[in-house]
């Protein structure tokens, strides 16, 4: 199976779910800085996916699986017995798809692409970073409610990918302060081994 992923962006929440389930990885880097899109072997990416972003799963069978919300749970379903999913047709399962979403739509695509291209001007991120404060404040009463990760006591794939998507509040100057519970989920997920292991694998710093 592989990977195509770029350093410090969303790839980084399917890396960190594949070496908890204790699956093995081929990684290859996508340079998304640069059109035409080519990978760190010359490949050209639009042939794997035509909308030019990361992640992509390219599974030995030659299949490619799109969209990170769908490769986290493939992943974390070849390995039930890692427990970073609840079965599928749960009512918990359809809970963490929709923790999913929210990451996905509310954060996610809120954070990127706005906040990282100055040239949209800065309303644009004002209004981003506002947008973001909101939805992280639900995020936190739900965790003061039944934390400490978001599906309560357990660990799981909503958790690598919320912890991905918030590493880049730094380098965006989305303030955090407000939301202690946030941080203390983002810094427990920080100290995992496997995310420091796809972050040491990605030669990324945080
Ligand atoms: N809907 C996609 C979005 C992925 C995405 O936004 N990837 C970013 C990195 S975090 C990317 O590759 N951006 C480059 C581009 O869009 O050309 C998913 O959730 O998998």
């Amino acid at each position: 199976m592989k990977l195509y992923y770029a350093t410090g962006t969303c790839s980084l929440s399917p890396h960190i779910v594949a070496i908890e389930a204790g699956i093995a990885l081929e990684l290859e880097r996508v340079d998304i800085r640069k059109i035409p899109r080519v990978t760190e072997t010359g490949a050209d990416y639009a042939q794997v996916n035509p909308n030019l972003y990361v992640p992509a799963l390219a599974l030995d069978d030659g299949t490619i699986l799109l969209e990170g919300t769908a490769i986290v749970q493939y992943l974390a379903d070849l390995a039930p017995a890692s427990g970073l999913a609840p079965p599928p047709g749960s009512l918990a399962r359809v809970q963490l798809q929709s923790w999913l979403g929210f990451i996905a739509t509310e954060l996610h695509k809120v954070f990127s692409p706005w906040l990282f291209h100055p040239e949209y001007g800065t309303q644009a991120q004002d209004v981003a970073r506002s947008r973001l404060a909101a939805r992280l404040d639900y995020v936190e009463r739900q965790l003061a409610a039944g934390g400490p990760y978001l599906l309560g006591e357990r660990y799981s794939i909503a958790d690598a990918y919320l912890y991905t998507i918030l590493s880049w509040s730094a380098h965006t100057k989305v303030d955090l302060s407000a939301f202690p519970q946030v941080r203390r989920l983002i810094e427990r997920v920080g100290e995992r081994p496997a995310v420091q292991q796809a972050l040491r694998e990605e030669e990324c710093r945080y």
